[in-house]
Order: structure tokens, then sequence, then C-alpha cells
């Protein structure tokens, strides 16, 4: 009855108000005569979350009456972003707190506008994270989310004169999303020593004295699911100093300042981010937030499994776990620890469970992003750990010599540990042993990991243990949150919003492509997206932009292998060409708004020197007045997933041109369409597959194949290499000094006419400038492109993370949804 009446509290506006009344000057002891809009997203947060707490509960204790199968999805990073908008919507009441907070004198843009991303990711695979989380969630499958509470989540950027300046992102000052459970603890220990013991039976066991412990507190964030009372939970840990005597010594003693800083030390584990994407640093700190992570992830997982008082054999039919991408990769390591040195199974027997417990994800096959750790930092840090590595390895590579007698060289190929000057821990390699599944994101990229990286496990286990799951997006938020206008309009074709948990249904609005009133309403929504991104533009730039133009947006992690450098220099030689053409011939040209946006890792000279870049060509281009509207380029300052709810809605054009055979997949590309945008892209990643399901007459596909590569990377080393002509002249350009000290571009000029143009940006860039040649006449026919946009959208039902997680369901995880009761 309790929980009844405190659901029915938010359905009505009145109610509503009430709640954030009582909130205001209870809760924040604030009067409403001050209440500010900080405080009324403050009371408007924790209203909703009021009403989540209900729904969560009753979903936990379902899932443990039940006693079901969980899936734990183990992420470093989940990029959530906002998270009010998603529970107004989610519940269906975001209408009746717009009403609410007009009256209490507030406009609901304002107030959502307020809340601080959770940013605790960098790019796609903790967006990927999250939307698996939406989709868990909404799909009713009893799961849980491991992160880390890191206090800074990833930097802030701000555009200083050009160039890239990072700020601290501490976003944790108000927070009404999350739970912390000071109750729920573990003890995490590093460093030490192995000591080989015997226990009463004669039985041999090794017991680590560890040399030293922080404490994991857990801190909880609901998640809820969109149109049904589940609610799953996301854990993230935070690290404090453990509680033991040895602080209190130190304290009595009077040794204050070290106990101070043994605290910090602490603290530091969870403090910070790592700002890389794609890209590996052997760091301590990182290792160690690995482990603190895994481990207070591992405990509390078998602690829930020992409550429902199963053998230790029936733990892979209770417990599913994922691991996304390798940094988790010592919950294999650590689990088998605990049965073998704690819980006393066999080897053998605990090996069975581990491997039957864990999937793997991988995300690339980039050389320098794949995880390794020297063998001496894993020796020092997690002795036992290493030791655990060295026997699941040897026995692994009993059973392939076993199999291929005499390869010697497979052995050394394939072995976990890299017999290199440092030795290396392999965690890719550890990944693939320890899991039942290795999963790849898209379909050229799963064949490739399997022609690549993993091809002679694809040799030792067979081609079944390796298997792809297409990446996907929430329709939710990237749909019906950053587009509500398209979201109605889709729903008034289609009888409602039944697409948004069924999105292959969009394949209906086929039917509406002729409905002249229906594609009027398509276009209006399009041009009021880049209505507001030109107010944004110019609030934040100064830069005025025509909303008529075709906007075309790049925006993601600034990286070599994601060639923005080709788009600007793309940019440049129109620029040229422009300014090389009479005044009348220039009337003719299409005018275009490039936007760019996207962070640098911090260390990544390379990245930060495309940013400035990009910064120098718009400020001479946007003051031309030789070109005025023809061609304006903006950089957009601070890229995250806000930005993103408003930035991608407003595009008609997204670039997606990583060299073929980077991008694993790519997941922004499938945003863009599904909002009403057109695609330029290489054959790389999951734009395949998107063309695939829209068609190839509604992409712009340009560059050379993936398998082609090679050769011609072989070619630039060995053979001639003749530069694009065209390429050349954009140099020229450049070393002119035309954007600014020709120095500062020296380094991205030099790796492609120096250094064997690595990434193919010279062998694609007639084909990228003739396809963007292409655009422009398509766009010119904006019937033809209402057509394109629309087909397109029509035909993206593939692309909801809801169909890829009924995929991990089915063939990875082996679990069922698990409806929690409509009573609530
Ligand atoms: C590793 C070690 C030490 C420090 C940092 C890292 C690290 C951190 C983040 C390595 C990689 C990442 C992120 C990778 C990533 O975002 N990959 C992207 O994953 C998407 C979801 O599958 C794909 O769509 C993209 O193609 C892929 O680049």
């Amino acid at each position: 009855a309790w929980a009844r009446n405190h659901h029915k509290a938010f359905q009505t506006k009145e109610d509503f108000e009430k709640e954030v009344v009582r909130h205001v000057e209870t809760t924040l002891a604030r009067s409403m005569f001050n209440c500010d809009e900080s405080a009324a997203y403050s009371a408007t947060g924790l209203a909703f979350r009021d009403r989540l707490v209900t729904r969560w509960n009753q979903t936990q204790q379902r899932q443990t009456f039940i006693d079901s199968k969980r899936v734990y999805y183990l992420s470093l990073e989940f990029l959530m972003g906002r998270a009010l908008d998603n529970a107004m919507l989610n519940a269906n009441l975001k209408d009746v707190a717009k009403a609410g907070l007009d009256d209490l004198g507030f406009r609901i843009e304002d107030i959502i506008e307020q809340e601080n991303d959770a940013a605790l990711g960098n790019g796609g695979l903790g967006r990927l994270a999250a939307c698996f989380l939406d989709s868990l969630a909404t799909l009713n499958y009893p799961a849980w989310g491991y992160g880390l509470r890191y206090r800074y989540g990833i930097f802030k950027q701000e555009i200083i004169d050009g160039y890239q300046v990072e700020v601290p992102d501490y976003w944790l000052d108000f927070n009404p999303w999350e739970f912390p459970r000071h109750d729920v603890t573990v003890d995490i220990q590093f460093f030490g020593h192995v000591h080989k013991m015997t226990d009463k039976n004669g039985k041999p066991f090794c017991h680590w004295e560890a040399g030293e412990t922080v404490q994991a507190v857990a801190y909880d964030m609901p998640i809820p699911g969109y149109d049904t009372p589940s609610t799953n939970n996301l854990r993230l840990w935070s690290s404090k100093a453990a509680s033991g005597e040895f602080d209190f010594q130190k304290f009595n003693s009077g040794d204050y300042e070290s106990s101070v800083g043994d605290q910090q030390r602490a603290e530091t584990i969870s403090a910070v981010l790592y700002p890389n994407d794609n890209l590996e640093r052997g760091k301590e700190l990182r290792l160690k937030q690995q482990y603190f992570w895994v481990a207070a992830s591992l405990y509390d997982i078998v602690r829930r499994f020992k409550k429902s008082k199963r053998t230790w054999k029936e733990f892979p039919d209770l417990v599913a776990i994922q691991l996304n991408d390798t940094h988790p990769t010592l919950a294999i390591v650590e689990l088998q620890r605990i049965l073998v040195d704690l819980e006393r199974l066999s080897w053998d027997e605990a090996w069975d469970i581990v491997t039957s417990t864990f999937g793997y994800t991988n995300h690339t096959v980039l050389p320098e992003a794949l995880e390794k750790w020297p063998v001496t930092l894993m020796q020092n840090l997690l002795p036992r750990h290493l030791q655990i590595i060295y026997d699941i390895n040897l026995f692994f590579l009993q059973a392939v010599e076993k199999r291929f007698p005499q390869d010697r060289d497979l052995l050394s190929r394939v072995s976990i540990i890299e017999e290199s000057q440092p030795k290396m821990v392999r965690m890719a390699f550890l990944a693939v042993v320890g899991s039942h599944k290795v999963n790849g994101v898209a379909e050229l990229h799963s064949d490739l990991i399997k022609t690549t990286i993993f091809k002679d496990f694809v040799e030792i286990y067979g081609p079944d243990k390796f298997t792809n799951v297409t990446n996907a997006i929430t329709p939710r938020r990237w749909l019906h949150q950053a587009n509500p206008r398209l979201s109605d309009l889709i729903a008034s074709k289609l009888g409602g919003y039944d697409f948004l948990k069924d999105l292959t249904q969009l394949s209906q609005l086929e039917l509406s492509l002729n409905d002249k009133a229906f594609r009027k309403e398509w276009a209006e929504i399009k041009y009021a997206n880049k209505v507001r991104l030109a107010k944004y533009i110019k609030a934040t730039t100064d830069v005025s932009v025509n909303p008529t133009a075709l906007f075309d947006v790049q925006v993601k992690r600034i990286h070599e292998y994601k060639r923005q450098q080709l788009n600007i220099f793309g940019v440049i030689h129109r620029y040229l060409t422009l300014k090389a053409m009479s005044p009348e011939e220039r009337k003719k040209q299409q005018p275009r708004v490039s936007i760019f946006g996207g962070k640098a890792a911090p260390g990544y000279w390379m990245a930060k020197h495309i940013i400035h870049l990009v910064n120098n060509v718009g400020s001479v281009v946007n003051k031309d007045e030789d070109i005025g509207d023809l061609l304006k380029v903006i950089f957009l300052e601070d890229y995250n997933v806000s930005k993103a709810e408003m930035i991608i809605p407003a595009s008609d054009l997204s670039e997606h041109i990583s060299t073929a055979g980077t991008e694993a997949s790519g997941t922004s590309n499938m945003k863009f369409v599904l909002n009403g945008g057109l695609i330029i892209g290489t054959c790389d990643g999951a734009n395949i597959e998107i063309t695939r399901e829209i068609g190839e007459n509604n992409i712009f596909l340009f560059g050379n194949l993936a398998e082609d590569v090679e050769d011609l990377r072989h070619a630039h080393t060995y053979g001639s290499h003749t530069l694009d002509p065209e390429l050349l002249a954009v140099f020229s350009e450049i070393q002119k000094g035309t954007f600014g000290a020709p120095h500062d571009f020296e380094a991205l000029i030099s790796a492609v006419r120096d250094h064997g143009d690595y990434y193919l940006v010279s062998d694609d860039f007639h084909s990228y400038i003739e396809t963007q040649a292409l655009v422009d006449e398509s766009y010119r026919n904006q019937e033809d492109w209402v057509t394109k946009t629309i087909t397109s959208v029509a035909r993206m039902g593939f692309f909801s993370s809801d169909r890829c997680i009924n995929e991990y369901a089915e063939e990875i995880w082996n679990i069922e949804p698990l409806q929690v009761g409509s009573e609530f």
C-alpha cells in the first residue's frame, strides 16, 4: 500500500509540485522564495528519484526471490550523460513535470540543463555500456553494471587561442542519482607475498599475505527501463583508506601526516578516469584501478551467490559476467583465485566454472590499444595473480602442444606471456583463454579479429568460440529524448510510441514517403534543430552560420585513425576551390558549415595539432568576405553526451571516415542516421551494415577497402609513393602560412608525406573530394534528399540496442527476462 501511494503521488502535476516544494523546503532546507534553477533541478531530481527507489527495491527483491540468473556487465566506463530527462521520459511523466515546473515558474529545458553529465567514459566503449544498461532494464533482464565511481570524469575541454586546454571535471557536488552504501564495503589487497601452506588434511594451498589494504565502498545508481517498472542497478566503487589497526597506530603515535597520506593514496585509486581512448598506457595506478574494481565486484557477486545456497558447480547457472574490453580481465584470475585458494576447489573444477562464467567483448584491432602489462609490475602489485596467470598459461600451452605437437612457433605466438624485454602479460589472450565466448562489435570487425589478432586461437578452439554482436544504440535517448519532435512525428504515423520498444516498426514509415504534409513536417523538424544549433554556435563561438546551409558534422574523439585530418584537408581544398572561382561561379555553389567536435587525449600531440588546425582554418575562412555563407568552419568545445543530444539531430551529413579496417564499429553513425542525417563514410565498422540495411543509394561511401590497406601501406614504405596532387596543393597552402605558423602543422603534413601515410589520407583524398561533390549535388535536390533520409530512418530498426542485448542474452549469457509485477 505504501508503494502504491507513493507511486500515485506522481501521476498529476499538482502532486509533482507538492513533492518539489517538499524537497526544496525540507530536503534542501531552502525557501520557495529563493528557489533558483539549481535548487529546482535538485528537487525535481529528488522527486523522480523517490519514485524510482520503490521500483528499484521491488526489482531487486524479485530477482533475489526467484534466484534468476543475472548478468554482470563489467566496464571501467559508463558514459551516462544526464539522468533526469531520461528518468522523466522512461516514466512517461515528462509532460507532468513540464506542466508542474511551469506552474512554479521554470522552463523544463532550463532545469534539465542544470545537471552535470555523468561523464565516466571516453567515448564509444563507455557510451555503449550506457546504452546497454538502458536496454537491459527496458527488456526486464536481471542485470547489474559494475564500474568505478571516479571523482573526476573525462576532463572538460576548453579551446584557448585554438588549442585544447584540459579542465578537471568535478561532477559530484550534488548528485541525487547515487546512493552511498556505507554498509557495503570490501577490503581490497595489494602487494605483499605468497606463502605455500598445508591445510589440516595435508593438502597444499597458497596464502597471499598482502602489504596494503584499501577499502571499496559501493555507490548505487538506479537504472530505469522505458515503460516498465524494472529498475536495475549500476554499482560504482569508490576507494578509501581501510580502517585497519595500522592507521590507528600511526595516528596514535603522532604520525598524523603520514596517516593522512595513506588516506589520500587510497582515495587516489578512484580519483580519475584515464583519458586515453584506444591507447594503452602501462601505468601502475591504472592496473590498481582495474584490480580494485574487479576484486570488489567479484567479492560482491560471490557474496550474493553464496546466499542462494547452491553448489559451486551451479555458479554459471546463476552468474554471467561480460568483460567490456580487456580492462576487467583480472576478474578471470580473481575468480580462479577465490575458488582455488579460498574455497579450495580443485584447479580443473574451478577453471570450468570460470570459463563458463565469462564472455569477452573486443573493441579494437589497433595494436597500440591492445593491453599488455609488464610481468614485473604484476609480480609486485598482485603476486598471487601472476602465479595463477602463469598456471593458466602453462595448462593452456600444454593443451595446445598436445593438439599441435612440435609447433614451438605457435606456442610462443599464443602464449599469454610475451617473451619480450621486459616480459609482458597479454591481456587479450588471457581474456580469450578464460572466456567461453569472444565477440567483436560489427561484422567486419568480428571477421578481422578472427584473421588477425586471434587467428591462432580460432585454430585452437574452433570458430564457434568467436562470434559477432553488432553494436547498437538506445532509441530512447538517441531519438525520443534527443529529438522529441521527430519522435512525436513518427509516433503520429505509427499509431503510438511502441516503436521505441520495437524499432523495426520504423519500416512502416516508408508507406508515408509520398505524404506531403509528413515530408514537410519532417524537413521542418530538421530545420528547427539546425536553427537551435546555429544559435548555440553563435552563443559559444560568435560565428553566425546560415541554417539553410548543409551542416556537415564530425564529432568524436580526435584520433589519427578516425581521420579528422582528412576532413580538414578537404575543407581547405574546398576553400581554395571557392577562392579560385569567379563571383558568378561561387553563387552556384552549395553553402556548407563544417562542424568539428571532440577531445584529444592530453598526451596525444598529433590529435592536438589537428584541433589547432581546425580552429585556425576556421578563423581564416569564417571572416573571409569572398566566402561568406559558402563555407564556415566551426570547432565546438567540450563535446559530450548532452551536447551530442543537441548536435546530432541538427546534422545533414556526418563524417565516419576512418581508414578501412580501423574503426571496430562506431555507434554515432547510427545516431545520425536515426535522426534523419546522411553519412559520408568509408567501408568500415558498422558503416557496412548500415549500408546493407538502408541501401547504398542512401549513403556516400568512398575510399579504399580494408582488404587493400596492407598492400597500400607496404607500397608506401617499399614502393614508389606519389601523393595526391590536390592534397599537395593543400599542404603548400598550409606551408605558405595561410592558417598560421606552418611549423605548428608540419607534423600533420610529414605524417602523410614523409612517414608512410599510415592512415592512407593521400590514397583516399581524391575519392573523398569527389564524394563530397556528389553530396553537394544531392543536397541541392531537397526532395530527393528528404526521401533518402526518411527511407534511411525507416530501415534503421536493426540498430536498436534492444536487438543487440537480446543477441547477447541468447548467444552468450543464456539469461531470460524477468518481468517485475505490474502491481505498481
Ligand atoms: C586502456 C588501457 C589504459 C588506459 C586506457 C585504455 C583504454 C580506454 C578506453 C582503451 C580503450 C578505450 C576505449 C575504446 C573505445 O571506445 N573503443 C570503441 O568502442 C566502440 C564500442 O564498441 C566502437 O564503436 C568503436 O569503434 C571503438 O573505437
